[in-house]
C-alpha cells in the first residue's frame, strides 16, 4: 500500500517539475546569455585596453583625439606630436582605482609652459583640447603620484612642429 502511494507520487512529480521548470529554465537561459554578453564585452574591453598602446602610431600626429593613458608608471605614450596653431585633443585615460595609497588613484597632466593643467579622478576618461601657438618642445608631468616632478618617468613630451 505504502509502495503504491509512493509510485503514484513519483509519477506526478516529474510532471509538476516540467511545468515549474520551463519558465525558470527560460529565464536562466536569458541570464546565461546576459552573463555571456557581459563577459565577452569585458574581455573585448580588456583586449582593446591592452592592445591600444601597441596600436598607437608613434610617428606622425593622428587627426582627432590622441589617447594618453596615465598611470603609476607615467604616460603611455609619453611622446606626442602636434603642429603650431592647430588644436590638439588629448583623451586622458586613468585606469587606476581610488584604492591606490599613492595619490588615491588621481593623476595629472600639466604642462610647464602651456596653460594646461588637468587633474583626473580615478577610473575616468577626460578629453581636452588646446592649441600651442608656437613650435617647440613642451614637457608635461604628473605631480600627484610616485614622486611627481622628481620622478623622470612621470614626464612626457609634446613636440610641436612649425
Ligand atoms: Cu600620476
Amino acid at each position: 500500500m505504502g509502495k503504491k502511494g509512493s509510485t503514484t507520487a513519483s509519477t506526478q512529480r516529474p510532471r509538476d517539475r516540467r511545468y515549474t521548470a520551463s519558465p525558470s529554465r527560460r529565464s536562466s537561459g536569458l541570464t546565461r546569455l546576459a552573463l555571456f554578453a557581459g563577459i565577452s564585452l569585458a574581455v573585448l574591453t580588456a583586449a582593446a585596453y591592452f592592445l591600444w598602446p601597441a596600436a598607437m602610431p608613434e610617428g606622425p600626429a593622428t587627426p582627432g583625439a590622441v589617447t594618453v593613458i596615465v598611470g603609476m608608471d607615467g604616460f603611455m605614450p609619453h611622446q606626442i606630436e602636434g603642429r603650431a596653431g592647430e588644436p590638439i585633443t588629448l583623451r586622458l585615460v586613468n585606469n587606476d582605482t581610488k584604492f591606490h595609497t599613492d595619490g588615491g588613484g588621481w593623476h595629472q597632466l600639466a604642462f610647464e609652459t602651456l596653460r594646461v593643467d588637468v587633474n583626473i579622478p580615478p577610473e575616468t576618461t577626460q578629453e581636452f583640447t588646446f592649441t600651442p601657438a608656437n613650435a617647440g618642445t613642451y614637457r608635461f608631468y604628473c605631480s600627484v603620484c610616485c614622486g611627481g616632478k622628481e620622478n623622470p618617468s612621470m614626464w612626457g613630451t609634446l613636440e610641436v612642429k612649425a
